[in-house]
């Protein structure tokens, strides 16, 4: 199975602890890392009064199942460091399901597509890098991208190499 994984941070070293997660899932069993976007520099949304974010997106492809997937992502996060569940609070670390083609599921651990994931720059910019003919919620990545405002603010760093596992 195919999951787009969508990675922010706004705490801490963000890229290093990024890079960190990315070869935490290439590291476990039954995940391979198949596709990583560039880094951008993000305002923060929804909750606006914490540090900007960096935000990127990747492609996994991995015998887990949804949830078992979910799992490993959360203990990702507890190891580098996530503590205190503040929504949409800072954190130095977040890892997030935004897709799995043809998976639609909502249960009180996961929800697939990820929510709001058509109406955020901050996924869809660094999803485009990697998946913009992927159909997500009947519309590709890149016609979602053409319809969500504060594009601009979006900011591709050079971070040169920084997904090198
Ligand atoms: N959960 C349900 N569906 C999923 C999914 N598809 N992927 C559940 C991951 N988790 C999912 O998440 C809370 C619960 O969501 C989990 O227990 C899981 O079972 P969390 O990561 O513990 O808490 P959170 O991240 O504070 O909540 P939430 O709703 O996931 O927030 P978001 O949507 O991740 O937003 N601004 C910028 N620029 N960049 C960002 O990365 N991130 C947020 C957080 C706010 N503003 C941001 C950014
Ligand atoms: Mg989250």
């Amino acid at each position: 199975m195919k999951c787009y994984l969508g990675l922010g941070a706004n705490l801490g070293d963000r890229a290093q602890t990024m890079r960190l997660a990315l070869r935490q899932l290439a590291a476990a069993p039954g995940v391979t890392v198949a596709a990583v976007s560039a880094l951008y520099e993000t305002p923060p949304w929804g909750k606006t009064d914490q540090p900007p974010f960096l935000n990127a997106a990747a492609c996994l492809h991995t015998d887990l199942a949804p949830h078992q997937l979910l799992r490993l992502c959360q203990r990702i996060e507890q190891g580098l460091g996530r503590q205190r569940h503040e929504h949409w609070g800072p954190r130095p670390i977040d890892l997030d399901l935004l897709h799995i083609p043809g998976v639609t599921l909502s249960d009180a651990t996961l929800t697939l597509p990820h929510p709001y994931l058509t109406q955020r720059a901050f996924v869809l910019v660094p999803l485009a890098d990697i998946a913009a003919g992927e159909i997500i919620v009947g519309k590709t990545v890149a016609d979602w991208l053409a319809a969500v405002g504060d594009r601009e603010n979006i900011v591709k760093t050079e971070e040169a190499g920084w997904e090198t596992l």
